[in-house]
């Protein structure tokens, strides 16, 4: 009779329960809610703040494409003080077998619908995480320790663990294969994930990483004291675009391609005191105080007593995103770390910083965040798979701290070991997880995908740039530290006449 009873029972299972059954689903400090939506019938919540209407389901919009899913939402408790959303989309039919998290912004504590129809229209479980807590502020973090934690590491972890119980109960058998997918922040916690939960992904495409969270804050504050320092240090945003045209003439055809973009910045030794004015202020040329202060964002960020590098400098290349860090306020991300974290106190003043004296508390108070351990040993035993990439144009979170994190992995593991699961594709020209003059349309999901399933890496990444709607350039990206070189022939806006080579 009992063994009757669990065939029966195995049988069910293997089938898969339905949709609005995972809400009874026992999973540790977690509350579920399920519900299935048909196909094209969900309706995205209205805008924050209860201005503009509440769109309606499937009204033209890319939801109205939607298939038929099973919509999980789930409030995850794993501390006393925490209160983590997460949400999965799971579809009826058409499912691919795997299963996709993805990342946040900044400090973005919300979950975007757009993100999870993008990730199921590609045949995946999707899921996205508040990181425990709402709005784009670090102010959640003020007496709330265990929010930090939140946000640093524990609803990613959560978010894989319940993801692929939620999939073994619906599908019956467990995802084939686990995706991370992030950019920014969502990088960070790509990288976070693999050093921390090897076990959670099976892949990891993390972009433009604010792995050394700490450094990318510090750098916002390094900036903004060089920037108001006194009142003619400045820079008026217009002459953002004199730099860069200056820094283009310097070094744009030093590798080899006159085509606008800097491929090599770490090679491009340009002196902004080439452009400081000969007599009067003009919109030209930089005063004095404004050579320095172009001096100061081209500088690593040095701890100015151990000239220890806390964070990677902009990039030659990097001048029309500079009004992000240099323009008329700080950046207030930058500066959220130490009012609300660091030193918990709103009204924290950005010019006492001292780069050394502060340093050890900001590590201190940060390092739930920091991703930055190079010992991804455990990732790499169980056969995972990593792409992360960073635009050499990025005016928000320094390219070289993507470089150096990267090289500390090699020393610590070796080359050929790090080459054959993690690669590092470097962009020239791209901004802040796209956008600048650089290819930057690609695909690095599908890169990783045909990676995982054909166990080749990558040995190129195609990549596009798109203008008005059409594409004007393409170019291979390369696995770090090779570059896209030119073979000498034919049109340099086409990929097919660049390899992939060592610098
Ligand atoms: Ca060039």
């Amino acid at each position: 009779m009992l063994k009757f009873a669990i065939v029966l029972f195995v049988a069910s299972y293997a089938m898969g329960a339905s949709c609005e059954s995972l809400s009874s689903l026992s999973i540790p400090h977690s509350t579920i809610v399920a519900e299935s939506v048909a196909a094209g019938a969900f309706a995205p919540p209205a805008p924050a703040g209860g201005k503009g209407k509440a769109p309606k389901a499937g009204g033209g919009d890319a939801f109205g494409k939607l298939p038929a899913f099973c919509r999980v939402q789930v409030t995850s408790k794993p501390s006393a003080d925490s209160d983590i959303k997460i949400e999965y989309w799971l579809p009826v039919a058409g499912w691919n077998g795997n299963f996709e998290a993805n990342g946040n912004g900044g400090y973005t504590g919300s979950i975007t619908a757009n993100t999870l129809a993008t990730g199921m229209q590609r045949g995946y479980v999707a899921a996205m995480t508040d990181t425990g807590h709402e709005g784009g502020s670090a102010s959640f973090a003020m007496g709330h320790p265990e929010k930090v934690i939140d946000f640093g590491y524990r609803s990613t972890h959560e978010m894989a663990t319940t993801g692929k119980a939620l999939i073994k109960a619906f599908y019956g058998r467990e995802p084939k294969h686990s995706y991370w997918n992030g950019c920014s922040a969502g990088g960070r916690q790509g990288l976070m994930e693999a050093q921390r939960y090897p076990e959670d992904f099976d892949a990891v495409v993390a972009g433009s990483p604010g792995l050394n969270w700490t450094g990318r804050s510090t750098q916002a504050v390094w900036i903004a004291q060089a920037t108001h320092k006194e009142e003619g240090s400045a820079i008026p945003a217009a002459k953002f675009a004199v730099i860069h045209d200056a820094v283009l003439q310097a070094c744009d055809a030093r590798d080899g391609v006159k085509d606008g973009v800097v491929d090599e910045p770490r090679k491009c030794s340009f002196d902004p005191k080439a452009l400081e004015c000969k007599g009067a202020d003009a919109a030209t040329c930089l005063t004095s105080a404004q050579v320095e202060t172009v001096r100061k964002i081209y500088s690593d960020v040095t701890n100015p007593r151990t000239k220890q590098v806390i964070f990677q400098r902009h990039e030659p290349g990097s001048e029309m995103g500079w009004n992000t860090m240099a323009g008329p306020n700080p950046m207030g991300l930058g500066l959220d770390l130490f009012r609300y974290v660091v030193f918990q106190d709103p009204n924290w003043d950005y010019k006492t910083m001292n780069f050394d004296a502060d340093m050890d508390r900001a590590y201190k108070a940060d390092a739930a965040m920091d991703a930055m351990n190079p010992d991804l040993s455990g990732f790499i035993a169980r056969g995972g798979k990593m792409i992360q990439y960073h635009g050499w144009a990025d005016p928000q979170i320094s390219p070289g701290s993507s470089v150096a994190y990267y090289q500390s992995v090699v020393e610590k593991l070796g080359p050929a070991k790090v080459q054959q699961n993690y690669r590092l594709f470097m962009v020239p020209g791209m901004a802040h997880c796209g956008g600048g003059d650089g290819t930057s349309t690609f695909d690095m999901l599908t890169a990783l995908e045909q990676w995982v399933d054909t166990g080749k890496a990558p040995d190129r990444i195609e990549a596009s740039r798109i203008r008005n709607g059409q594409t004007d350039r393409t170019r291979p990206l390369c696995p770090y530290p090779q570059i896209a070189s030119y073979k000498g022939s034919g049109s340099t806006d086409d990929t097919a006449n660049f390899v992939c080579k060592a610098p």
